[in-house]
């Protein structure tokens, strides 16, 4: 197992579009467990590959409060969504933000596990919302793109200062990823 690096707002490489994925093998199944090691040490509840630079189509999710109930969702499709509502959302690429979203708080959703087999899934409450945060991911869209222009640019600024303050304490060579 390994812990992956997160690439950060405004990385370009967040704005890639995912392609589907055809092979359900080793080296997917240790990528799955990978995401997951590494959504738990965030911590976050949801993780889409877009996130550790892989453009594939695949998210990890566990909402639960005891963590418990580990998700993958591969090629994942909305059915149907529902019950529009508001929900303060932040992402482990856009570190230390929190603003609302409006999203269906309702969803119906077909995706393949891990071994590739199809199943479909009614979420709500913060289920719904976080697998449509991680489609989103896959389709290199953000949830700050739903703020305004000003408030998404005031976001760029601080984040870049917050990573040249980090680059600047760490030693040269010392730091896992820049
Ligand atoms: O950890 C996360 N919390 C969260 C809270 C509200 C709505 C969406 C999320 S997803 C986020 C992890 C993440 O960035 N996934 O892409
Ligand atoms: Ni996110």
């Amino acid at each position: 197992m390994a812990l992956l690096e997160i690439l950060e707002f405004p990385d370009p490489r967040l704005r890639t579009r995912a392609v589907p994925i055809t092979e359900y093998d080793d080296a997917l199944s240790r990528l799955i467990d990978d995401m997951f090691e590494t959504m738990y040490a965030a911590p976050g509840i949801g993780l889409a590959a877009s996130q550790v630079d892989v453009h594939r189509q695949l998210i990890v999710m566990d909402c639960s409060a005891d963590r418990s109930e580990p998700l993958v969702f591969i090629n994942p499709e909305i059915l149907a969504r529902d019950e529009v509502g508001v929900m303060e959302e932040g992402c482990l690429s856009v570190p230390g933000i929190f603003d609302e979203v409006e999203r269906a708080q309702r969803v119906r959703a077909r995706a393949r596990d891990r071994k590739g087999k199809d199943f479909e899934c009614e979420l709500d409450g913060i289920r719904a919302v976080c697998l449509q945060h991680e489609m989103d991911h896959l389709d290199g869209k953000l949830f700050v793109d739903y703020l305004s222009m000003l408030k998404r640019d005031r976001i760029r600024r601080k984040l870049e200062k917050d990573r040249r303050e980090r680059l600047a304490k760490v030693p040269a060579g010392a730091a896992a990823s820049r």
